[in-house]
This record gives C-alpha cells, structure tokens and sequence, in this order.
C-alpha cells in the first residue's frame, strides 16, 4: 500500500470503560500499596502497563472458540486442536498442555534440575531462575556483550554470547548441564530479539557436548518478525517458517501463552524426547491435570490453538513491533534514555541515566515506577535490583546487571492516543527527574520478592 499509516489491524467489538483519578487519590492509594505497584487495585490504574501477559485482547475467533471448548476431562477435542496447531509450529513430539509458563518450567526443572546442576541461559527470567534454584541447581546469564549496554543500538541484542557458553559448559562439565534455554525475545535485556543465527549456532555448539536446547518462546512471533526485518535472506519468508526454523533447533520448548498466543491463561512444555516427555507428563497428572488439558479447561486450548494462528499473522507482526517503536521513538526525541533500539513487547527505560543521582541501593527503577503512576495513574514494573538484586553474606545489596522500567504494552488493548498519552507523561516525569527520591524495602518475602514488597520512600 502507498500509505505510510500502520493502523490497528482490527476493528473493536466490545470495550472496558477505565476509571480516572487525581494525584492526590493516587498518593493514598500508593501508599497503601506499599509503594509497589503489584499492590495496587487494576481499577485505580488509568494505563496498566504492568505486564503483557495474559493482558490481550482476544479476537471474535478466540470468544468463538470458548463456546466451541470441548470440557471432557480426557481427549479433549479442543486438545487435539491445541496439539496440532503447537506441533505445526514447534514440530515437537510431545505437546504438553500447562496452566501458564512457570508450570511448565516447574515441571521440566523438577526433572532434570536438582543440586549441583547448571543451567545456562541468554537471561533467565525470573521465574526461569526461581524455578531452577528452587530445585537446588544454580541459573546462569550469558548474554552477549552488546545486549548489556541500553545506549547501544544493534540489530540482536538478545544474542547468546557463544563463547562465553563454551567456556561455561568446560568449567562446568558437560555432564552438569541438562539443557542449555534461549529466551525469544529477550524479556529481562530489553525484548530484544535473537538471530536465528545466534540460535543455530547455539543448537550447534550445545550438540557438540550432548547438551539439549530448549527455547523459552514466550514471545516467539515477535523474535520471528525481528528476524524476518534484520537478518539477512528472511525478508521472504512467513513468520511461520521462521518460526518453524527456530524451533527447529531446539530439543523442547516451554511457552506462557499468555503473551504471543493472545489469551488470558495458557501454556505448554513440548519436547522431542519419548522418556522424558513420560516423565513429564506424570509430573503433570501430580500437579497440573490430565494430559489433554494440564490445568487448563477446553474453552482455554481452543483460545491459545486460534491465538497462535493469528499472532502469526503479517499485519497484526508489522503493528505490533511498528506500535511499540513509535512510543521508542517518541521518547528518545524527548531525550529519555531507553533501551534502544526498541524491543518488540515494551519499551524499557534506562533507570540508571533517568536518575543518576539515585543509587542501585535506593531502587531507581521503583522510584521513576512510583511517579509514573503519581503523575498519570501509569502502572509499569522495576526490572532491576529489586526484581534480580540479592545480598551478600553481610547483608550488602548485589545490584542486578541493569536497572530498567519497563513499560509492557498488552496486545490489542490500547489505541495510538493512550501511546500519546503516555508519551506525554513520561516526558513530564523526566523534565522533574531531579526531585525524584529513592525508596527503601521495608518488608521482602525470600523468594520472587518483588511481586509483595513494601517500601517507604526515602527524605533525604
Ligand atoms: C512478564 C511475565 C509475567 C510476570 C512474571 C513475573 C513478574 C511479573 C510478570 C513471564 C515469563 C517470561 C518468560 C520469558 C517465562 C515466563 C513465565 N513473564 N518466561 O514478562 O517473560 O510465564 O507468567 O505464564 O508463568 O510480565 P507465566
């Protein structure tokens, strides 16, 4: 077409009125919430951009399939279309039906993880980590060196670096390895995607050792759609037979279909290996369900099986990477530091530079999250030291690698003038960064702590 406008692929059928607020009722309502956004009610939130999963919209197809779910508690036959439409795609033997992503890494690290065990990984997200260190075993990052640096543009800043991973599995033995992840697209560096060389070569490098691969594909038709404008001798092909080579190198998946399968609740584990898919499975009838519906009900495969097909689909792609870049692009003219180049679910502010006069120690991230939402009733989240810092043996903070706001956008939610909105705030936000305090945690569960988290700002 000769016209330059991307417009929203759809039309809107039924709509969700939101409740506005003033600043001095967010100020209560932060502070009952104990500065920590997880807290706050969704209707005190004017932009929830807390998360892009399980927020999609979905289609008139995916509320057909609801009616059309088939509830049998065995074979299923909105399983049988969940399984057909996954192996299309993945090509795995095994497809295994889980309530979200984390069940399914629940189950895979049950099984092969366990004390003295490593598991190398692009970036863990973080219940990636959590459920490997739960079992005992320790999770490592090896991201290339440029996806470490936000002011860097590159085309795949969410590459595994290959040498880093070879020096990892000598100093670690093969034999303590289970498997090797690549998360598409690079959720805790950014969104940022990863080459489809990168994953050969990875799948190349980790049968040389015996090491199977597993791609954590939440996000999977974005890093197609990256792929499809970046990488050299894809501007051709279909995201789906980008997909399908991706998946190609890999011995197993886990996916949260809550983010590129377009539905509210959802994923899978599936895998190539008969033995450890049986395995598997047993695991699953223990804590999931059956294995035609793994905490799921029938009504939810038929959504996740009609999600994957439309998520594939060229113009929803070339909206949903071009709509994220807009509010990148808008920010950057603002003077706002972002990961740049923009990522394909979000956009991630660069906390550290936002505020340099707030130190890891006084959570940058949660402060510029806190006014957000004071200045426009904006809900992002902190990916920094308060999601990924640990403490030393005396106590002392180990800040996270990079201290990041990200600012997720649900699919097919909000229209161009919410992400003007938007644009307009932060840029407000960012003329008062000066006066920003840091906060300090005054309350913290072990695990996953930011989800409950308390906080008090600090006076200074
Ligand atoms: C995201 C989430 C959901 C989330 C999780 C924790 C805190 C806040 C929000 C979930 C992912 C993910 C990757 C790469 C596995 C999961 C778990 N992301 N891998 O980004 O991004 O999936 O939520 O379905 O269990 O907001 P699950």
């Amino acid at each position: 077409m000769k016209y330059k406008t991307i417009i929203e692929p759809f039309k809107i059928k039924s709509v969700e009125p939101i409740r506005f607020t003033n600043r001095e009722e967010r100020e209560v309502l932060l502070k009952e919430a104990g500065y920590n956004p997880f807290m706050l009610h969704s209707d005190d939130v004017l932009v929830d951009l807390l998360t892009d999963s399980g927020t999609s919209a979905m289609s008139s197809k995916q509320w057909a399939g609801i009616m059309e779910g088939d509830e049998a508690y065995a074979g299923s036959k909105s399983y049988y279309r969940f399984e057909a439409v996954v192996r299309s795609i993945t090509q795995m033997k095994h497809i295994i039906p889980t309530h979200q992503g984390r069940a399914a890494e629940k189950i895979l690290f049950s099984i092969v993880g366990g004390p003295g065990k490593y598991f190398p990984n692009n970036t863990h997200f973080d219940t990636t980590r959590a459920n490997i260190e739960f079992t005992g075993s320790e999770a490592f990052d090896l991201l290339n060196e440029v996806g470490k640096h936000p002011e860097i543009r590159a085309d795949f800043k969410g590459n595994m670096d290959l040498e880093k991973l070879e020096a990892f599995i000598n100093e670690k033995g093969a034999e303590n390895i289970p498997l090797c992840l690549i998360t598409v697209t690079n959720n805790s560096g950014g969104g940022q995607p990863v080459s489809m060389q990168n994953i050969r070569e990875t799948k190349q490098l980790c049968s040389k050792y015996g090491i199977p691969l597993f791609i954590d594909a939440c996000r999977f038709a974005e890093n197609a759609y990256f792929i499809k404008l970046r990488e050299k001798g894809y501007e051709n092909k279909t995201p789906l037979e980008i997909a399908q080579e991706m998946f190609s190198y890999a011995d197993g998946v886990t996916m949260s279909a809550k983010k590129d399968a377009l539905v509210n609740i959802g994923g899978f584990l599936a895998l190539n290996d008969d033995e450890l898919a049986i395995k598997c499975r047993n695991l699953l009838i223990v804590t999931e369900g059956f294995v035609t519906y793994g905490g799921l009900a029938g009504r939810d495969l038929e959504a996740v099986a009609q999600g994957l097909l439309e998520v594939l689909d060229e113009h929803y792609l070339q909206y949903r990477i071009r709509s994220v870049e807009y509010l990148g692009e808008k920010l950057i003219a603002a003077g706002v530091p972002i990961i740049e180049p923009p990522g394909g679910h979000a956009i991630y502010i660069d906390a550290k530079r936002f505020v340099n006069h707030i130190p890891p120690e006084q959570y940058p991230g949660q402060s510029i999250v806190c006014e957000l939402y004071l200045e426009g009733g904006i809900r992002a989240v902190e990916i920094g030291s308060v999601m990924f810092g640990k403490y030393d043996n005396q106590g002392k903070l180990i800040p996270a690698m990079m201290e990041l706001v990200r600012l997720a956008i649900p699919r097919r939610v909000y229209t161009q003038s919410h992400v003007d909105f938007l644009i307009e705030v932060i840029t407000e936000v960012y003329k008062k960064r000066n006066e920003l305090k840091g906060y300090k945690i005054i309350y913290e569960a072990p695990i996953l702590r930011h989800f409950t988290a308390k906080f008090e700002p600090l006076m200074q």
